[in-house]
């Protein structure tokens, strides 16, 4: 018990210590407290980097169900496990206990047995953020069925690919889907997508909105009939510990979507205890990640981690800027949230509204904010710190992957003392070490490098589905014996880490290696700027030069452009230096961004250096128009 909470900072190193020192034997009385296990282990890990494989667990059975929900019946029946919150702030919240949980994933798991669904076989999700989401993906983990959740805003062709690099054989939707003051015909986009995937026998299709579709004979059905008629228990399959749990897709910097492939055990052990101390998760709380289960955060820390500690989690299923940009801070208020994890494109969008909308709400019952996806620029946090946190409650910046499955560096609050924009340190079991391009670790502190983990952690992928040497290659190949993250990283004084960016995004300007993220910081800083993303074009005397894509504030459109120019690099010249200064500024409405919130760096560098020809897909741009306005006004 006593290291399953830490309390404060001497107890994190001391914790971390015995966690690197014999890893083992630290999970292993992690695992054993902790979860119910039909069988035990034979073997804590096995591992070998160059295969690359990683075993943990090995040889104990479980059901991660029985650990997220059965459990908990006995001592939280009727606790409130999901809280779901619609789009629609006059639609009444739906509190769903563990009990009925439990029946609602029984009835889903019964569903889908009796369409055929056996252990292994692959359940494409394609579901708004509606508690059929969260149910569908425990009933498939009930049954051992592979979920692969595909984030609902993906197009038909994002899916079909998907749908078919997994061999899905069920596919759950729903008739449409609410964003805000729009409706999206989702089932609509699945048949156009199911014109191209032969391996789909059955569509499983839940109502939200009441629209009239199409359904095709044999392969569609409503799923609540079948629900209301579905046995409401259920035997819950015995899973080895490193039988799949899920597929989730992930973009590389090339080629296809990459299928990373989660296991049961290691993941389930991770998630709940990252879950339980990043949160400073206390039984009474109501936390909320906003993030959407499309996405890693949605599986570890919206469904996996806080069911296995007994949670209760929000879904929200609307977005920040609707029916009006308070909505967060009412759904805040209204369910007294304790612990909140946002990610900074929300928070920069709504710094930049007018601060009534936060200042209207009771934020009290507030304790933790987390951030996640990206660096988030010392703007956006103080703005996060003084108006969401009123400086009372401690900020995580939690650094991790879809292939890292649960945080890896990340404060602990109010036992790690936060620095604005660093992750801080390694999570309890991390080994990160930074590297030099010839391969060698860059030892001690103030310094950077390539992010690298040394050794295994419970939760980390375990390959790509079907194509282990694409997995050995991208992540097992750049260093020796080490899992290569694709980011960057420095090391402070006190061996605290900030993560810098993708290493892809490093451009090297006369010889200096200059991160992206710490210059957009600072372009941030000026009064009249909103938001910026720089890349590097090629320049015949320094190799390469910046070009900055700046979004101005309102404030800002009526300025002089030179005169801002000219700020802009004065303001970069003082925080950074003059290497760092950008030789072209283009003011822009809008950035291209992938559904996730990050900007798709490679089209702004294509245009930057003026090869428009071949811009690559863009079909997971969020606002693919905006493509064409920067072309047309490049400089
Ligand atoms: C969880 C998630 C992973 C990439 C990662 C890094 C960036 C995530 C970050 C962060 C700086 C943070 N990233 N969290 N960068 N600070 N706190 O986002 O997974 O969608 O796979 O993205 O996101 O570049 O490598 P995923």
């Amino acid at each position: 018990m006593s290291n399953y909470h830490i309390k404060h900072l001497e107890e994190y190193y001391q914790v971390y210590r015995k966690s690197v020192r014999n890893p083992e034997a630290f999970w292993e009385e992690i695992a054993e407290e902790h979860f119910v296990w039909r069988k035990r282990w034979n073997n804590v890990l096995s591992w070998d980097f160059r295969k690359p494989e990683v075993k943990w667990f090995e040889g104990a059975q479980l059901n991660i169900t029985e650990n997220c929900i059965d459990r908990h019946l006995p001592t939280r029946g009727d606790k409130t496990a999901i809280l779901f919150e619609p789009n629609d702030p006059k639609e009444e919240a739906e509190h769903i206990t563990y009990r009925q949980l439990h029946q609602r994933v029984c009835k889903m798991a019964n569903v889908l047995l009796e369409k055929g669904i056996k252990k292994g076989d692959r359940v494409c999700i394609y579901l708004p953020m509606i508690p059929e989401l969260a149910v569908s993906v425990l009933a498939c983990a009930r049954i051992g069925a592979i979920h692969s959740v595909v984030f609902a805003g993906f197009s038909s062709n994002a899916l079909a690919t998907r749908i078919n690099d997994s061999d899905c054989k069920l596919v759950i939707t729903s008739d449409g889907s609410y964003r805000g003051a729009k409706t999206i015909d989702l089932k609509g986009i699945v048949d156009k997508a199911l014109e191209g995937c032969p391996g789909v026998e059955t569509v499983l299709v839940a109502k939200r909105i009441h629209s009239d579709i199409d359904m095709m004979p044999q392969r569609d059905h409503w799923l609540q009939p079948l629900l209301d008629d579905a046995y409401g228990d259920n035997v819950a399959e015995i899973m080895n510990a490193e039988d799949p749990l899920f597929i989730l897709y992930t973009s590389g910097s090339t080629g296809r979507p990459k299928g990373m492939v989660h296991t049961t055990a290691g993941y389930m052990v991770y998630t709940a205890y990252t879950f339980k101390n990043v949160f400073q998760y206390r039984e009474e709380d109501v936390y909320w990640c906003t993030a959407d289960i499309g996405w890693i955060t949605g599986h570890s820390y919206i469904v996996y981690g806080p069911l296995a500690n007994g949670a209760t989690t929000v879904m929200f299923e609307g977005i920040p800027s609707y029916p009006d940009f308070g909505r967060f801070w009412e759904v805040v208020q209204k369910h007294k949230v304790t612990q909140f994890y946002t990610a900074p494109t929300a928070i920069r969008a709504l710094a930049k509204e007018n601060l009534d909308y936060v200042e209207k709400y009771d934020l009290s019952s507030l304790k933790v904010l987390g951030s996640v996806g990206e660096p988030i620029n010392e703007e956006a946090w103080h703005w996060y710190n003084n108006n969401v946190g009123k400086k009372n409650s401690p900020i995580v910046d939690t650094w991790w992957q879809t292939e890292t499955g649960g945080i890896m560096i990340s404060p602990i609050p109010y036992v790690t003392p936060t620095t604005p924009t660093y992750a801080t340190l390694p999570f309890i079991g991390i080994q990160p070490a930074l590297m030099d391009e010839n391969g060698t670790e860059i030892k001690g502190n103030q310094v950077d490098g390539r992010l690298c983990i040394k050794f295994p952690w419970p939760s980390m992928a375990r390959t790509i589905w079907g194509n282990h040497e694409r997995y050995r290659d991208t992540y097992f190949s750049a260093y020796e014996n080490m899992y290569f993250t694709g980011d960057g990283a420095l090391r402070d004084a006190v061996g605290y880490y900030r993560i810098t960016g993708r290493v892809d995004d490093v451009i090297i300007v006369s010889g200096h290696n200059l991160g992206t993220a710490p210059i957009e910081d600072s372009i941030n800083e000026h009064p009249a700027v909103a938001e910026s993303a720089i890349v590097g074009f090629p320049h015949d005397v320094k190799g390469n030069a910046l070009y900055g894509y700046i979004i101005l504030k309102e404030t800002g459109e009526s300025r002089d452009k030179n005169n801002l120019r000219k700020e802009i690099n004065q303001q970069i010249t003082e925080q950074i230096g003059p290497i760092a200064k950008l030789d072209k500024i283009q003011f822009v409405s809008g950035l291209p961004k992938t559904r996730s919130g990050k900007i798709m760096r490679r089209i702004l560098r294509k245009i930057a250096s003026g090869d428009t020809s071949n811009l690559g897909d863009t079909s997971t741009l969020l606002n693919p128009e905006i493509v064409q306005e920067i072309m047309d006004e490049a400089l």
